[in-house]
């Protein structure tokens, strides 16, 4: 299995600036995206890996525009197109370290076809989706992980449907990774970050990360006010059942390493069918026919 890869040259350490595009970031002031971004900086430079040995897949949404941010490969999909695109990537090359990053609707609404099936396949790759509970870039509509009775452009009366739970419906499907954080707490998602992308499988994080301008103030107030690390409770996440409880808590948002469990992953196991099937001899393809024809 590939080893996450780190600068050839011991002596090069990468800092969170190597890993800075040119292009000036565009979200809103007080946007929370601008924390996962830097805290993505933080990681890659933690773990010293080469920019040219890292791909971040995107859809489309403000979320999404992350990739231009960042001085590696890159590939800003279609909307909803993150999973597939990094499992291609991945089992292209599996030395390189994948990360997506999206939104809420691209990956719960428009893209939740492809969420189990990466998840169950254990794709090596980190997958954050910057977790505002809104449309962004098309101006505020209601997004799958929006509570009851929120107020929208497309919920004026408030929403009447029951929310996504991004992280009990991770454990369920059989992500190897969950985590949530505030993304407003930089030193903890960095450490997540660094965590996922160390770890051999499918890591998802829920980064609770605020829309100023179609959520306003509150919701920063609100996911500030209502977090707590569930490392302060002394948790196992590798006990399932107890992280699907944690995350379900009502007395407040758990954040940090939900659920962890180790398992081969998608890349390691074609490997094994790849030489598995290379020691099987070609079939002739003029034997195969004549089963077929009278
Ligand atoms: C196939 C398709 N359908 C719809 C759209 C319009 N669209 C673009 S981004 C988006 C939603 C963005 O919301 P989210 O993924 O939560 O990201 P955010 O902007 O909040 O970061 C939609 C519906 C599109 N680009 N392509
Ligand atoms: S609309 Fe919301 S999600 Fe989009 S950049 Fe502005 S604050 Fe961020």
């Amino acid at each position: 299995m590939a080893e996450t890869q780190v600068a050839e040259d011991p002596k090069i350490q990468f800092e969170a600036k190597d890993y800075k595009s040119e292009t000036r970031p565009i979200w809103c002031p007080g946007c929370g995206d601008y924390s996962v971004l830097a805290s993505l900086y933080q990681a890659f430079a933690e773990l010293n890996i080469p920019p040219h040995m890292i791909a971040v897949i995107s859809g489309i949404g403000c979320s999404s525009r992350l990739p231009g941010y960042v001085a590696t490969y890159g590939f800003n999909s279609v909307h909803g197109r993150i999973l597939p695109i990094a499992t291609g990537v991945k089992m292209a090359n599996p030395e390189i370290t994948v990360v997506g990053t999206g939104g809420d609707g691209d990956g719960f609404s428009i893209g939740m076809g492809h969420v189990p099936h990466a998840a169950r396949r254990n794709v090596d790759m980190t997958y954050i989706v910057m977790d505002n509970e809104i449309y962004g870039l098309t101006k505020g509509q209601l997004s799958p992980t929006a509570h009851v009775g929120d107020v929208t452009k497309t919920s004026v009366y408030g929403s009447v449907e029951r929310p996504v739970e991004p992280v009990d419906m991770m454990i369920n499907v059989g992500a190897s990774f969950v985590a949530r954080a505030n993304a407003g707490d930089p030193k903890q998602l960095g450490d997540l970050i660094v965590q996922a992308i160390q770890h051999k499988g499918f890591a998802f994080i829920d980064a609770l990360s605020p829309c100023r301008t179609f959520r306003g103030l509150d919701q920063k107030k609100f996911i500030n006010e209502h977090t707590f690390k569930v490392e302060e409770e002394e948790h196992d996440p590798s006990d399932k059942q107890k992280a699907l409880a944690i995350a379900a808590r009502e007395d407040g948002i758990s954040t940090g390493l939900l659920y962890r469990e180790e398992r081969p992953t998608y890349d390691q196991l074609y490997d094994e069918v790849r030489e598995r099937a290379t020691k099987d001899p070609v079939p002739d393809v003029q034997d195969i026919l004549q089963r077929y024809i009278p």
